[in-house]
């Protein structure tokens, strides 16, 4: 998932190709030269339609191949070297998503300011009303680092357009009855540029998506 981050992009793909056996961009019409420097290493690159991250996954699921994706921030906030730790349930067959998990892996972007404590006690409201309401035992229901399977990503129907898209992702795989898993990944902070993140712009957002997925 990339909108424009020039300055991290290269090294992210760079981490990620061995690891994977296609390198997709998706590119959330940047404004820099993201999407260059992407082609300029051979990764194929995709649009997305412009409306925000969520759009950006939708994008990723469908123009994805194989059995399973990954999706993985362009800032350097995730280590690719923990890519086969998310992927090896779904090889195993033991789980449809595994998700990276901040809070059993280590974040240095959850506390510090302000804005940081709503978005990790919002992030943690949001989680307990999960997992009660279909008895999971998750901790990060967050993080855009995680594994799907391509399948059942394409069986359930996301709709959110913003960074909802993560809550609502586990959400529409749980009420599928599809198994999601977590693994310990450490968030580094984003190495350049700004978040995309106003939160008190989108909190209204993510109420609505929980609220309307919990009682569906
Ligand atoms: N394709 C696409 N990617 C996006 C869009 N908005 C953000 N991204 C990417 O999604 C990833 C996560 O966005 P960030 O702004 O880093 O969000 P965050 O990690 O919660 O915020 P920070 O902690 O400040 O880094 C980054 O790699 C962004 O470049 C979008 O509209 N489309
Ligand atoms: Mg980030």
């Amino acid at each position: 998932m990339a909108r424009n981050e020039e300055g991290t992009i290269a090294d992210v793909i760079r981490a990620v190709m061995p690891h994977a056996s296609e390198t997709l961009v998706v590119d959330g019409h940047s404004t820099d030269r993201t999407r260059e420097i992407a082609e300029s290493l051979g990764v194929r690159v995709v649009l997305d339609g412009g409306r925000g991250k969520g759009d950006g996954i939708r994008t990723a699921i469908a123009a994805a191949t194989g059995e399973v994706l990954v999706f993985i921030d362009s800032d350097c906030s995730h280590d690719p070297a923990d890519i086969p730790a998310l992927v090896a349930p779904l090889l195993a067959g033991e789980a449809e998503m595994v998700v990276g998990s901040r809070w059993t892996g280590g974040s240095d972007e959850l506390g510090g300011d302000f804005g940081k404590f709503v978005r990790s006690t919002g992030s943690a409201i949001i989680t307990l009303a999960i997992n009660y309401r279909w008895g999971a035992q998750l901790t990060d229901t967050q993080n855009g680092f995680r594994a799907v399977s391509i399948p059942a990503a394409r069986q359930v129907r996301l709709t959110e357009d913003i960074f909802t898209i993560e809550q609502e992702m586990i959400m529409k795989f749980l009420k599928y009855g599809f198994r999601v898993a977590e693994r310990p990944t450490h968030e580094h902070r984003r190495r350049e540029g700004n978040s995309q993140i106003v939160v008190w712009k989108v909190a209204h957002r993510y109420c609505w998506c929980l609220i309307r997925n919990l009682l569906r």
